[in-house]
């Protein structure tokens, strides 16, 4: 039997995944809009403890300003009937055509200063509902073309806007944080900051560099063909993982969205356990939102829509069991000792150990024997073996 999610999980979902109609680039939406406050309804339900949103997704694009309120004031009454609560907030710089050469890294300079008045305006919403994260993805911000993008120019666009909006967060006194959500590539050509390592770069550029982590989505990078749970402990070792996208994604191909195990489920599993149990003492590496980015297959009518947003969270609670099991079963504990998993969290020098030390130790070397140490075996494939059949639910 899968797991009941509770709001104790922090599970939580766009706005834009249970709403997505199913329109894609060859074919008509197959499912009716959604009421943002039946979303808000149908998620508490299932258990869920937060909502997510994109401006547009509220409150429709270019509504004048007593419409925006009340679309915000019922969905306020939704939250607090329900107890959902906001933990993100992003802005929608990618749908309208104004934004077809990108926002806040557009050629045209006029676009740029419209992007980043959207954008303060809907930072201004986020405080208000009481989000503590700010994503930021730049699905827009990239070329087709090399020649027809300065890409260092681009970047001192970039960076000028997240600087202004750090800035801004600052004197307005939010408690606020931005989170870049790194995607290789769709629905541009190339998208800029393409990978987590991108991203972490781009960050040391900027003025406040504190107030600036990741948003990294699983299946963005797996479309680049790379390790998602390595890109998510190297933001954990940074301090930058500020929230995370959770979905699935089956190689390297258009982003799927899938829901989260549907893709890559060993890698899943490597993650569930690094963020529950990757901790120094065995514990959460992460205690953020648990947040799914998927989009219910185009196949699924409303009812579908349900039972994949549950079977997101309950994935989740069953890897998170499957995890707990591999760390509690002694033969795993045998197995990564044989592996000498933990003996990496050894420094390779001795306290106060210096490169004299190292040289006169003769041990290290003149003496050590590399033929024996080079035959032996890690057993690596054992302990993954452990893993598929705790996976399984075979132990
Ligand atoms: C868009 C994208 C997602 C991002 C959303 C945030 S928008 O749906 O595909 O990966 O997380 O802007
Ligand atoms: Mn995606
Ligand atoms: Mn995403």
């Amino acid at each position: 039997m899968a797991p009941r999610p509770t709001p104790a999980d922090k599970f939580s979902f766009g706005l834009w995944t249970v709403g997505w109609q199913a329109r894609d680039p060859f074919g008509d939406a197959t499912r009716p809009e959604l009421d943002p406050v039946e979303a808000v309804n149908r998620l508490a339900e299932l258990g869920a403890y937060g909502i997510t949103f994109h401006d547009d997704d509220l409150v429709p694009f270019g509504v004048d300003a007593a419409t925006r309120d009340q679309h915000i004031a019922r969905f306020r009454k939704a939250l607090d009937e329900t107890g959902l609560v906001v933990p993100m907030v992003t802005t929608n710089l990618f749908n309208h055509p104004v934004f077809k050469d990108g926002g806040f890294t557009s050629n045209d300079r006029d676009v740029r200063r419209y992007a980043l008045r959207k954008v303060l305006r809907n930072v201004d919403l986020a405080a208000e509902l009481g989000a503590s994260t700010f994503v930021m993805w730049g699905g827009r911000e990239g070329s087709e073309y090399d020649v027809a993008k300065d890409v260092r120019a681009a970047l001192d666009r970039y960076r000028e806007a997240v600087d202004l909006l750090t800035q801004y967060v600052i004197d307005r006194g939010y408690n606020l944080r931005f989170a870049l959500e790194p995607k290789p590539n769709e629905p541009r050509g190339d998208i800029l900051l393409p990978t987590v390592g991108h991203a972490l770069a781009f960050i040391s550029q900027l003025a406040h560099p504190e107030l600036v982590g990741l948003n990294p989505e699983v299946g963005h990078e797996q479309m680049a063909g790379l390790n998602y749970a390595h890109g998510i402990a190297q933001a954990l070792w940074q301090g930058k993982l500020f929230h995370l996208d959770l979905n699935g994604q089956r190689g390297v191909k258009y982003d799927q969205d899938l829901v989260f195990g549907h893709g890559d489920l060993m890698n899943a599993f490597a993650l569930v356990d690094l963020l529950e149990n990757g901790g120094p003492n065995g514990g959460p590496t992460y205690d953020g939102p648990r947040h799914f980015d998927y989009k219910p297959s185009r196949t699924e009518d409303m009812a579908g829509v349900w039972a994949s947003a549950a079977a997101n969270m309950s994935t989740y609670l069953l890897l998170k069991e499957r995890a707990a099991a591999f760390r509690a079963d002694p033969e795993v504990a045998e197995a990564l000792a044989a592996s000498k998993v933990a003996e990496l969290s050894t420094p390779t020098l001795r306290p106060g150990e210096g490169y004299d030390d190292l040289l006169a130790d003769r041990s290290a070397f003149e003496e050590f024997d590399v033929d024996a140490v080079a035959a032996r075996g890690f057993g690596f494939v054992r302990l993954n073996q452990l893993a598929v059949e705790h996976l399984l639910g075979a132990r």
